[in-house]
């Protein structure tokens, strides 16, 4: 069944210059790109996307590494898309995760480690909403 799901790639991702190679390989999967824009995040909208870690002891540090920033957030489409991005991109902490996967090849920092990617459709139904109304995902 075709699936959304959302996607940032991280501050660390833009200024490395790896977004192409992170894109293509979302492409290469055969995911459909239906919107995509680079925004500089604010920091409510930081604290909007990590909502669900507020009073976890890394939380302060996971919005300030991205508020202020420039990330690229988008809306990736097609089978099973959430879990088939979140196996792409790797497990959490980018020590553990996988050669093969986006973490386990480019990364090494557990809270810039690269990319976020919704992890359930609620996630996906709060987070894109954030970034992009409903008339950009249409067509
Ligand atoms: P993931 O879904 O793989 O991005 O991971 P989580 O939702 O568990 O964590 C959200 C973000 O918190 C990750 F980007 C990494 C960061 N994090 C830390 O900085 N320290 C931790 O101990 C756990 C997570």
């Amino acid at each position: 069944m075709s699936e959304r799901t959302f996607v940032m790639l991280k501050p660390s991702a833009v200024e490395r210059g790896l977004m192409g190679e992170i894109i293509s390989r979302f492409e290469r999967k055969g995911l459909r790109i239906l919107a995509m824009k680079m925004v500089r995040m604010g920091r409510e909208e930081a604290e909007r996307l990590y909502e669900v870690h507020r009073g976890k002891h890394f939380y302060e540090q996971l919005v300030s590494t991205i508020a202020g920033k420039r990330v690229l957030v988008m809306v990736l489409e097609g089978r099973s898309a959430i879990s088939v991005v979140r196996k792409l991109v790797g497990a959490t902490d980018p020590v553990n995760a996988e050669p093969g996967t986006i973490r386990g090849d480019l990364g090494l920092d557990i809270t810039d480690n690269l990319v976020h990617a919704s992890d359930s459709n609620e996630s996906y139904e709060h987070e894109h909403r954030i970034f992009f109304h409903e008339s950009e995902l249409t067509g």
